[in-house]
C-alpha cells in the first residue's frame, strides 16, 4: 500500500504578503511604498485599484487569525512592509508601525501559529525610489539596516526569515515596466538584481551576527521553469535555455555557487546591459542559507515560433487560462537538489491558483479547481518526499482573497472569498478541504 502521509511535524501553512493584505497604507505615520505610488498611475492596474485597504488586515488581523486557527494552520508566512517601520526607508522609526508587527506576533504565537516572516516583498519604501532604489547601491545599507532592526526586535520569536521574496519582480519592475517602480530598461533591470541581491547578503551577514542561534533564515525564490514547445526544434530549445538563464537561474548561480554563469555575462555583455559587479560582489552574495523557500506555480512552454498556440501540445488548462502542470514544483525540487545540490531544506513557501469570478451562492464557493491544483501539486510534492527530498512545508498562498499588484482585486487566490465592499470573509470548498489535508497529515484522495 502507497503510504500517503506527510512525514510527522510536516508545517501546513499560508502565505501572504504586507501589500496585499494589510490596507492602512496611511495610517499611524505609514509611508507611502513604490506599489502605492504605482498603482496611483493611471493604467498599471487592471481594475484601476490601490491597495490603500486591501483586505484591511492591519485592522482584522485578530479575526483573521481565529479563522486560520479554524481551518488549522499551523504557520503563517507573511512579510513586514518597510515603510510602516521607516516611513522615509531609513532614519527616524516609526514606533507605531514596530507595534503592529509586535501585535501580529504576539496573536501568532499566542494560537500557537508559527511565524515566517519576509523582510521584502516588493513593496520598497518610495522615498527611497526617490533616491534611485534598487539602482542606488547605498540600498546594501539601507536594507541591512531595516533588516537589523527586525531582526533585534523579532529574532527571539520568529523561527523562520526570508530575507527577500521572488528576486525577479525587481527585475519586472526596472526593466519591463510591469511591477512598481515601472521603470524600462533591461540595464536597470540587471543592475537592480545585482543590488538586491548584495543587500540580501548584507541582510544575512547581519543575522549571522545578531540573530538567536535557532532562528533560521533563506531566501523564497520561484521557479517557472522553460521548457521547449517543440523540444525537436533547436530555436525552440535555445528560447527555453536563454530564458531559464535570464531568470531563476540568474539568482540561484550567484546565490549557491558564487558566480554569474558565462552564458549570462555573456548576454548582459553583448545587450549592453551588464552591472556595475565589483571585486568582493559575489562572496558578499554567496553565503550559507538555512533554509530555501520555493514558490512554484506552474512551468512555461516556449516556442520561437509565435505563430503556434502554446496549447497545440495538448496539456491540462484551468478557467484562468494557465496549465495544469503538478509536475512543475517535483522539477523544480529535482533542479535545486540535484543540480544545483543546494544541501538544505526546502520549505515551499507559495503554491496556488487563481480566479477572476468565483461565485458566492447561498453562502459557499464551490471552488473545485482549486482543490484539485492543490490535490494534485501535494502529490508530486510527496513523491519528492518519498524519493528522499528534505521538504519541511508548504504554504498555500493565500488565506485570504487580496489585492494581486498589477492584476488588481480581479484575481482571487483565497481559501477565503472576501467581500471588499463590507470586508466579509467566506470559507471556500478549498478551506474545508485544506483543513482535512492538515488534519489527516496526508493526501487526500
Ligand atoms: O501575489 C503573489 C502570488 C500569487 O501568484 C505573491 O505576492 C507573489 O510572490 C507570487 O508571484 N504570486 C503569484 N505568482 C503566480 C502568478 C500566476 C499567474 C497566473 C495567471 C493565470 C492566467
Amino acid at each position: 500500500m502507497v503510504n500517503k502521509e506527510f512525514p510527522k511535524g510536516f508545517l501546513w501553512g499560508t502565505a501572504a504578503a504586507a501589500a496585499q493584505y494589510e490596507g492602512a497604507a496611511q495610517m499611524d505615520g505609514r509611508g507611502l511604498s513604490i506599489w502605492d505610488v504605482f498603482a496611483n498611475t493611471p493604467g498599471q492596474i487592471l481594475d484601476g485599484s490601490n491597495p490603500s485597504i486591501a483586505d484591511d488586515f492591519y485592522h482584522t488581523y485578530k479575526e483573521d487569525i481565529r479563522r486560520m486557527k479554524e481551518i488549522g494552520i499551523q504557520s503563517f508566512r507573511f512579510s513586514f512592509a518597510w515603510s510602516r517601520v521607516f516611513p522615509e526607508g531609513k532614519g527616524a522609526i516609526n514606533q507605531k508601525g514596530l507595534d503592529f508587527y509586535k501585535r501580529l506576533v504576539e496573536e501568532l504565537l499566542k494560537n500557537d501559529i508559527v511565524p515566517n516572516a519576509t523582510l521584502y516583498h516588493w513593496d520598497l519604501p518610495y522615498e527611497l525610489e526617490r533616491l534611485g532604489g534598487w539602482l542606488n547601491r547605498d540600498c546594501v545599507q539601507w536594507f541591512g539596516d531595516y533588516a537589523e532592526l527586525m531582526i533585534r526586535t523579532f529574532g527571539g520569536q520568529i523561527p523562520l526569515w526570508a530575507t527577500v521574496n521572488e528576486p525577479i519582480a525587481t527585475y519586472v519592475g526596472y526593466a519591463l515596466g510591469g511591477f512598481a517602480p515601472g521603470r524600462k530598461l533591461e540595464k536597470f533591470g540587471r543592475q537592480a538584481n545585482h543590488n538586491l541581491l548584495l543587500s540580501h547578503g548584507e541582510a544575512v551577514r547581519r543575522f549571522r551576527e545578531i540573530a538567536p542561534k535557532d532562528a533560521k533564515v533563506g531566501i523564497v525564490i520561484d521557479i517557472w521553469n522553460h521548457w521547449p514547445l517543440r523540444p525537436d526544434h533547436a530555436e525552440d530549445q535555445a528560447l527555453a535555455l536563454r530564458e531559464n538563464e535570464k531568470t531563476y537561474r540568474s539568482y540561484l548561480n550567484p546565490i549557491f555557487n558564487g558566480k554569474y554563469t558565462d552564458y549570462l555575462l555573456d548576454y548582459m555583455e553583448k545587450n549592453d546591459c551588464m552591472p556595475d559587479i565589483r571585486p568582493g560582489d559575489l562572496e558578499a552574495i554567496h553565503q550559507p542559507l538555512d533554509f530555501f523557500g520555493l514558490n512554484c506555480y506552474n512551468r512555461v512552454l516556449d516556442c520561437a515560433d509565435a505563430a503556434v498556440d502554446i496549447r497545440s501540445a495538448g496539456g491540462n488548462y484551468l478557467d484562468n487560462g494557465s496549465e495544469l502542470y503538478p509536475k512543475a514544483i517535483y522539477d523544480a525540487i529535482h533542479i535545486l537538489n540535484d543540480e544545483f545540490k543546494i544541501g538544505i531544506p526546502i520549505y515551499i513557501t507559495e503554491n496556488g491558483t487563481s480566479n477572476c469570478n468565483e461565485a458566492v451562492v447561498d453562502g459557499k464557493v464551490h471552488d473545485q479547481q482549486r482543490i484539485e491544483y492543490v490535490r494534485s501539486f501535494l502529490e508530486w510534492i510527496k513523491k519528492a518526499i518519498d524519493e528522499g527530498a528534505d521538504i519541511r512545508g508548504y504554504y498555500l498562498w493565500s488565506f485570504l482573497d487580496n489585492w494581486e499588484w498589477s492584476a488588481g482585486y480581479t484575481s482571487r487566490f483565497g481559501l477565503t472569498h472576501v467581500d471588499y465592499e463590507t470586508q466579509q470573509r467566506i470559507f471556500k470548498d478549498s478551506a474545508y478541504f485544506y483543513q482535512e489535508v492538515i488534519r489527516q497529515n496526508k493526501l487526500l484522495e
